[in-house]
């Protein structure tokens, strides 16, 4: 899933702790922005196109799921924060920061406020030589040309000094000390992409639930009660399968695994979908192979309004979902909640994101990624 894109920017000072600036931009961008993957080396380097103290001059990648509108925003909130004054006249000044969108994704914007790529890259050795740091094959999306070739190309003959300083990622939590989490909820409830955020910000391994050709869903969602029990039945074999294949080791390279799903939901969707009967049956099979299977070490709900869900479901347009109705919906949310209830041991964590985006906003991820964070080294 590619929801992030990678923009690139420049970071300057020229006044105060000029090192402490462009470091509590980073930290700044980081929470708000989204996670700062690139660092150049930083550089002394002399004003350009005006007279005043030689700036540190750096450039960053973020990978932000955030439009360039809102990233402009994000920038001007931080330089404000970190007390830049704009001034209203003409020309350059000295600034305690200045951030600078380079470049968003390959894309052309032109808007009275905003203009990617920035219009002078090429002229400024000042951007070119820490670009190149993190972006030398980058290809300029108007002029063609990669960030080396403008760099050599460059007239501008100031001197540019890297120095012995570096800007840092915040440290990040790991999650090395768990084994296995499950992100588990309601259908559109965003597992999956909670899931893919957390195994690639924390080097996990992912584990996601594979049943695009289920070829009961499409029928059960037209007539439940004729193929509710070949569905369950079907989507029990498979996930069973790809479980403990799946959990069943750790890839050398990762810290630990992130699904999905949990093997519990086949019996929490058996128990609304099934008759009586069926459903007792199907317990039977499930309690023989649930013996069997990996259980996580944090048991993740997320709690998620209907409305939403509804939302969610229509947003991802997958034809064969779109009649779910909302007392289905929330038939299963009560599933889910008296199956948690009911089972001690689970290591069950609920986390209502009803009020929450963590895709829009850094900070709503990171609330979540503290409480999965807190609730481990709290109950172990
Ligand atoms: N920024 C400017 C103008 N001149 N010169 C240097 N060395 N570094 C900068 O970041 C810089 C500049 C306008 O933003
Ligand atoms: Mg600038
Ligand atoms: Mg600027």
């Amino acid at each position: 899933m590619n929801y992030l894109k990678r923009a690139y920017l420049s970071l300057g000072s020229n006044v105060g702790n000029k090192i402490e600036n462009l470091q509590n931009a980073v930290e700044n961008l980081q929470k708000n922005a989204g996670q700062v993957v690139l660092f150049s080396k930083v550089y002394q380097t002399p004003s350009w196109g005006f007279k005043s103290d030689d700036f540190l001059n750096a450039c960053i990648a973020v990978d932000t799921a955030l439009q360039p509108q809102e990233l402009l925003e994000v920038i001007l909130n931080t330089e404000e924060k970190l007390g830049r004054i704009r001034n209203v006249d003409e020309g350059y000044t000295a600034r305690s920061i200045d951030i600078d969108i380079l470049f968003y994704d390959n894309e052309l914007i032109n808007e009275p406020d905003l203009i990617v790529p920035h219009p002078h890259i090429e002229k400024r050795k000042f951007v070119l030589k820490p670009l190149n740091d993190i972006a030398f094959g980058y290809v300029h999306p108007a002029f063609k040309k990669t960030i080396s070739q403008l760099l050599s190309e460059c007239n501008d003959d100031s001197v540019i000094k890297p120095t012995s300083l570096s800007l840092k990622p915040i440290k990040k939590r790991s999650f090395s000390h768990l084994n296995f989490i499950a992100i588990e909820g309601n259908i559109g409830a965003g597992k999956t992409t909670l899931a893919n955020k957390i195994a690639r910000d924390f080097n996990g391994k992912l584990i996601l639930e594979r049943f695009a050709d289920n070829p009961f869903l499409p029928k059960f969602y037209a007539d439940m009660s004729r193929y509710a029990f070949p569905l369950e039945m079907s989507f029990l074999a498979d996930r069973y399968q790809q479980f403990m294949e799946d959990t069943s080791q750790l890839d050398l390279f990762k810290d630990f695994m992130v699904s999905d799903y949990e093997i519990f939901k086949s019996l929490v969707f058996a128990k609304i979908t099934l008759q009586e009967e069926e459903f007792k049956l199907y317990r039977k099979l499930f309690n023989l192979m649930y013996k069997e299977v990996r259980k996580p070490d944090v048991y993740v709900f997320l709690y998620q309004n209907t409305e939403r869900l509804l939302q969610n479901i229509k947003f991802r347009n997958r034809d064969y979902e779109q009649s779910i109705q909302p007392d289905y919906l929330e038939a299963i949310n009560q599933g889910y909640i008296d199956f948690i209830k009911s089972y001690s041991g689970l290591n069950s964590l609920i986390i209502d994101i009803s009020e929450l985006d963590f895709v829009k906003n850094q900070s709503d991820y990171y609330y979540i990624i503290d409480k999965i964070y807190n609730f481990y080294n709290n109950t172990n």
